[in-house]
């Protein structure tokens, strides 16, 4: 008579694939003291991030030990024999009502579990309101900015946190598609032209950690993972503040657009220029020859290359035509160099700039 009451066997490996799932879920759930594979977590709810990472790998090690478990067990159990004919069945199972009520509750509750678990975390990270500071972050191509209140215009260097103070993080792109990422924070969130997208934290740990681009935005996509997160004590954070209020203090917080007319060169500072090439020009444009390209052109003797007496653009290299390609930007063969307002230059940044390309020789 044929049965499909399960034999020794399946009750046998039933026991070894339990200790197996114990063994690997024990591992992940010890694996920071075990084998640390994160950076500690610099803040909160880093932590809880932390706290859910293990318990879905643990979780996920018990389910991954039983069904493939089971799957090889029963392939080799219930196989062909020798002697079996060729067309040889196997035996029909159906209307189990007890095994598929539980093979129904029982996935159900591990999923309502999870998205438990996820939620309320999501709900800290992203909508549980905070008091503290208020930050923005605008993707570029390809770098960030920042905006603190009462700073006019955008911070260009780093985004400085005090310690131990929620944020409130607002995220949005100016060209297309961004992600920022602080691994060390377990902080991440698209950011995309048009929309904020919020993440609420509080960092707890001083330090200095790595903001990464993680959404493919163009060739210099790689290149964004130079700016840092610098949580300090607040002194020192105040110190770094009032020293960008005062710096910007001068710039206009409208948005960046193209000037019309002509732009007064006179006076452009070389260092102020060069500090600004490396910000917002080095991502596309070499310090080499011309034929040196990232994106464009390598611009060394850009004013002052023989072989290259004109411009892309097929103007003559003169200062004013330089400052002309910077203010109304140019789209040749090798592609899009992006005009006044993309670049977010003022008037007095093209000078700078123009004065600095002039010294390349
Ligand atoms: C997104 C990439 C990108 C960025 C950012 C960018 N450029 Fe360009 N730039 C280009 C491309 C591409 C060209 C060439 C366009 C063509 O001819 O097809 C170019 C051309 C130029 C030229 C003309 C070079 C020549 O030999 O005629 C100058 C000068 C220049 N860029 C300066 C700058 C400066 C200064 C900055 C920083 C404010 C900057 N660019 C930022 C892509 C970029
Ligand atoms: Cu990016």
């Amino acid at each position: 008579m044929e049965t499909n009451k399960p034999g020794r066997g399946f009750w046998v490996t039933t026991a070894i694939l339990a200790v197996i799932s114990i063994a690997g879920a024990l591992y992940f759930w010890l694996m920071p003291s075990v084998q640390p594979w994160l950076p500690p977590e610099g803040g909160h709810p880093g932590d809880q991030v932390d706290w859910l990472f293990r318990f879905m790998a643990s979780a996920a090690a018990v389910l991954y030990t039983f069904v493939v478990g089971y799957v090889i067990y029963f392939a080799i159990a219930y196989r062909r024999r020798r002697g079996d004919p060729p067309d040889a069945l196997g035996v029909h199972v159906h209307d189990n009502t007890k095994l598929e009520i539980a093979w129904t509750v029982v996935p159900t509750l591990f999923v309502i579990v999870l998205s438990i678990l996820s939620i309320k975390i999501w709900y800290v990270l992203q909508v549980q309101p905070t008091n503290g500071l208020v930050v923005e972050s605008i993707g570029r191509q390809w770098y960030f900015t920042f905006r603190y209140p009462n700073v006019n215009g955008e911070v260009t260097d780093a985004m400085h946190l005090p310690v131990n103070m929620p944020v409130t993080l607002n995220l949005t792109s100016d060209d297309v598609i961004h992600s920022f990422w602080v691994p060390d924070m377990r902080l991440k969130a698209d950011m995309i032209p048009g929309m904020i997208n919020t993440i609420r934290f509080t960092p707890t740990r001083v330090g200095r950690y790595q903001i990464i681009c993680t959404e493919f935005c163009g060739t210099g996509h790689s290149t964004m993972e130079k700016q840092t997160m610098v949580v300090q004590p607040m002194p020192a954070y105040l110190a770094w503040y009032h020293d960008w209020q005062q710096r910007n203090a001068h710039v206009s917080n409208a948005p960046p657009t193209v000037t019309s007319g002509t732009i007064a060169l006179a006076g452009g500072n070389v260092a102020a220029g060069r500090a600004l090439f490396s910000q917002k020009c080095s991502a596309c444009h070499a310090l080499g020859p011309f034929e040196q390209r990232i994106v464009g052109p390598g611009l060394r003797g850009v004013l002052h290359d023989e072989s290259h007496p004109d411009l892309v653009d097929g103007d003559e290299a003169t200062p004013a035509d330089v400052a002309k390609i910077l203010q109304n930007g140019f789209t040749g063969s090798m592609g899009h160099m992006p005009n006044q307002a993309q670049n977010g230059l003022s008037n007095k940044d093209i000078a700078n700039l123009v004065a600095y390309l002039n010294t390349l020789k």
